[in-house]
C-alpha cells in the first residue's frame, strides 16, 4: 500500500515536470523587462509566443543610450542612460517580430503573435 502511495506521488510530480515549458506562452498581457549594461543586453534571444490582440510591454533599464526597435510594428525608441523607459503596443498582426537594440546590437526578443 504504501509502495503504491510513493509511486503515486512521483507520478504527479513527472507530470508536474513535463508541463512546466520554457517558453513564455501568454494569451493575456505580457511585460518584457529589458535591462541594457556594460554593453549587454538581457533577455538575449527570448521568445514570447501571443496571442493577436495581446497588450505587450517592453520596460527597459540601461546604463547607456540605445534605441529600442520593435520590427514589423516599426516602433522605435530612444532609451536615455539612466532613466527607465516604458512603452506599451497591442500586439494586432500576426507574424514573427524581432525586438531589438541598435546601439549594442543585440536581439531582445522575437514576438511570436498568432
Ligand atoms: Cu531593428
Amino acid at each position: 500500500m504504501r509502495r503504491a502511495f510513493v509511486c503515486l506521488v512521483a507520478a504527479l510530480l513527472l507530470l508536474a515536470g513535463a508541463c512546466t515549458t520554457t517558453t513564455p506562452t501568454a494569451s493575456g498581457p505580457v511585460t518584457i523587462a529589458v535591462t541594457i549594461a556594460n554593453g549587454k543586453v538581457s533577455p538575449s534571444g527570448a521568445k514570447y509566443d501571443v496571442s493577436k490582440g495581446s497588450t505587450v510591454s517592453i520596460n527597459v533599464t540601461s546604463d547607456s543610450a540605445d534605441i529600442i526597435h520593435v520590427h514589423g510594428y516599426e516602433i522605435e525608441k530612444d532609451v536615455v542612460a539612466g532613466t527607465p523607459l516604458s512603452f506599451t503596443f497591442t500586439a494586432d498582426q500576426t507574424g514573427s517580430f524581432e525586438i531589438e537594440t541598435h546601439v549594442v546590437e543585440a536581439t531582445i526578443a522575437t514576438l511570436n503573435v498568432r
